[in-house]
């Protein structure tokens, strides 16, 4: 282990209770929890179904045939599955549908369930939750095998195919929600399921075994969990096999795609590894430099490997990881904390190709990246980690959900015109409204998972030093140099940027780091006397004895602010982008009225920004405007092209709202970025 490495906060040590968190946490646990348990059983009118609570009903009653001796004989075969049955048809009872990964969608509610309940116990939720434990554990195979998409179709030919089928992904999903289960409950059902199919896993593959890696990640940073939480080496051990035969010649997934070419008389294909960038496994991990491929895949990738840079203390892991966030945050990331340029391969793009209407920016891709900021902070403290986990988690994270919970964006743009979604094949994967739910529902429970599990970002600490990355209202207690301190952060950025830290009980000695954000202007602080105090890596360090009473002050000031892209992200030249703390503003027809793009700021007037308030969806959010100017929209029968003169504008004023909360009033056009006079 890194000796200076942070740890996160127990969920049962902190408890969020700023204005805005809380009461998105709340909402995930009385509305989004509950809609999801509804989607899992395919209970949502007019929604996509999920298929998740009948396969896993379906694999158990397969399981429990073949233990009963039983022949199961499978209604499909795993080349050739259903995602729906024909049409007008019953769903087949034994049969699998929807997406290989499907069993991940409710590993993931269960993995937020286990955080509410840590933060607050709940009889009911609990039950409702145990309900899916025993569905889960169900369907596992006598040998620990636990994926339903084979126990379903063909189960000889489990891991023949890591590269697409996702057993490895349903694993690590499972080994999250099984993990997080323990620490809710105590309880070992879910964990030891895990661990069975973690020791079904670990017979097949490792260094003396069959070479292989997950074709989607999350099992290395799944696998590195399981070893934190039950101290047992072999997943460590497994997690590294994972990570160091990926992009190792000869190439895992070209091999196994040669056995199968085989098997229907086909010639072999090169087994290098070039052609693997959508998998990351196009060069083994310690050589990356640059993000590629898909993005959800990159930024759990970074993850696992952080994982490993900080649990086996390993510098090359580390300058990987510092070399990949590198390649993210200086030249594919959006404004929005978003990442995943384009649609296909739902992928990195090269770098500054950062488009805002055909953007990709998966939710799911956003909060990889604050998984991977998080972790990157545990290992060092630089506070362009926390920005960046800020921006993705005010931002895309967010707006990946509405404001009433209902309904979800999987893809982020930062430039909507629905009648272009709507009739434009290249915007197919641009939805104008959100969506009650997903063929491939990756993202909602995604979103119910981080979110519930807040608190695990706000703060980190070493055994002396508590850091504070997000100033996000909590109590907490804590744990420095042997004694324990009670304390309230109070804060509520979507208003103003004041932070009162006070020790609400207790006494400790120790040193408490706050971050200066990125996006503050002046920082006034007031600590109590006597304690030293210094800045490193964009934290202010105060260090001191602290007891009950102690009172830290800082207020940082929250100008908006004009931000232009650099000039290389040709999608985003002569524009610019409002912002206000860690949030980024947009504009919406709602408010400005339709074809946003005849819109020009003036950023030079941006000291002329107003800041007022707007309910949304019965929620009062902070709002922005501006003077600008508008082209005036050309009569009826204007040319299309003519002479050149300069554009007749009149003065006008735009009103800008939080980008996480755009599409809360109808369908509409927005934009993040707008014409710059
Ligand atoms: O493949 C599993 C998940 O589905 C990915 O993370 C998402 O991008 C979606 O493709
Ligand atoms: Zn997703």
């Amino acid at each position: 282990m890194r000796s200076e490495a942070s740890q996160p906060l127990s969920l049962n040590n902190i408890r969020v209770t700023d204005p805005f968190w809380a009461r998105e946490i709340g909402l995930i646990r009385q509305a989004v929890i509950p809609y999801q348990w509804k989607a899992l059983h395919d209970q949502i009118p007019d929604a996509a179904p999920s298929w998740w609570a009948h396969n896993m009903r379906a694999a158990a009653r397969a399981v429990a045939a073949k233990k009963a001796g039983k022949l199961f004989v499978p209604a499909h075969h795993s080349d050739k599955i259903e995602t729906l049955p024909e049409d007008g048809k019953k769903p087949q009872e034994d049969a699998f549908y929807g997406f290989v990964f499907q069993d991940s969608d409710g590993y993931k509610w269960l993995e937020a369930v286990a955080y509410q309940l840590m933060t607050k116990p709940d009889a009911a939720l609990q039950a409702q939750a145990q309900e899916a434990v025993d569905m889960i554990c169900a369907a596992q195979e006598e040998d620990g095998y636990l994926d339903t998409f084979y126990t379903l179709t063909d189960r000889d030919r489990a891991f023949t195919n890591l590269r697409d089928n996702h057993e490895l992904y349903c694993f690590g999903h499972l080994t999250e929600a099984a993990v997080a289960w323990h620490q809710a409950t105590g309880k070992d059902d879910l964990l030891n399921a895990a661990r069975r199919f973690a020791e079904c896993i670990a017979n097949k593959f490792g260094p003396d075994k069959e070479r292989g890696c997950p074709g989607h990640e999350i099992a290395e940073m799944a696998l590195m969990r399981l070893y934190e939480e039950t101290g047992e080496p072999q997943w460590r051990d497994l997690a590294q096999f994972f990570l160091d035969v990926r992009g190792a010649e000869p190439n895992t997934f070209a091999l196994e795609e040669n056995r199968r070419r085989a098997e229907k008389g086909l010639p072999e294909l090169p087994v290098s590894s070039e052609r693997y960038q959508y998998h990351q496994a196009h060069m083994p991990v310690r050589e990356m430099r640059e993000a590629v491929g898909h993005a959800v895949r990159q930024m759990y990738l970074c993850c696992g490997m952080a994982d490993e840079a900080r649990l086996a203390d390993d510098p090359e892991m580390l300058a990987a990881c510092e070399r990949l966030w590198q390649s993210v945050v200086s030249q594919k990331l959006y404004i929005t904390g978003g990442v995943g340029g384009t649609h296909v391969g739902e992928a990195f793009s090269r770098p500054y190709d950062l488009p805002a209407d055909t953007a990709y920016s998966e939710t799911c891709a956003a909060i990889g990246l604050a998984f991977f900021a998080r972790r990157m902070l545990q290992l060092k403290p630089l506070s362009n980690y926390a920005d960046v986990m800020e921006q993705a988690l005010y931002n895309t994270v967010l707006s990946g959900m509405a404001l009433d919970g209902q309904s979800f964006f999987y893809v982020n743009p930062l430039e909507v015109d629905p009648d272009a979604c709507e009739t434009d094949r290249r915007l197919a994967h641009v939805k104008p409204v959100r969506q009650k739910w997903f063929g491939c529902a990756c993202c909602p429970p995604n979103i119910a998972r981080i979110v519930s599990s807040l608190g695990q970002y706000i703060v980190t600490q070493t055994q002396d030093t508590l850091f504070f990355h997000l100033y996000i209202g909590s109590d907490m207690i804590v744990n420095l140099g042997g004694s324990s301190v009670t304390l309230r952060m109070e804060a509520d950025l979507l208003k103003n940027g004041d932070v009162h830290l006070s020790v609400t009980d207790g006494e400790a000695q120790g040193i408490f780091a706050f971050r200066d954000p990125a996006w503050a202007g002046n920082a006034h602080v007031k600590i109590p006397a006597g304690v030293k105090s210094w800045s490193e890596n964009g934290y202010l360090y105060a260090k001191g004895i602290w007891k009950q009473g102690d009172q830290i002050t800082i207020h940082f000031t929250m100008p908006v602010r004009a931000v232009k892209a650099n000039p290389l992200v040709k999608e985003a030249m002569h524009q610019v982008c409002f912002t206000r703390g860690p949030m980024v503003f947009c504009a919406e027809e709602a408010d400005n009225g339709k074809h946003l793009h005849l819109l020009r700021a003036l950023p030079d007037q941006v000291a002329e920004a107003r800041e007022k308030t707007m309910v949304i969806d019965g929620l009062t959010l902070p709002a922005i405007t501006l003077p600008a100017r508008r082209i005036l929209e050309p009569g009826e029968n204007a040319p299309l092209y003519a002479p050149w003169t300069p554009a007749e504008t009149e003065d006008t004023e735009i009103t800008l709202v939080p980008y996480f909360a755009w599409n809360n009033r109808g369908k509409g056009e927005m934009r993040v970025w707008l014409a710059a006079e």
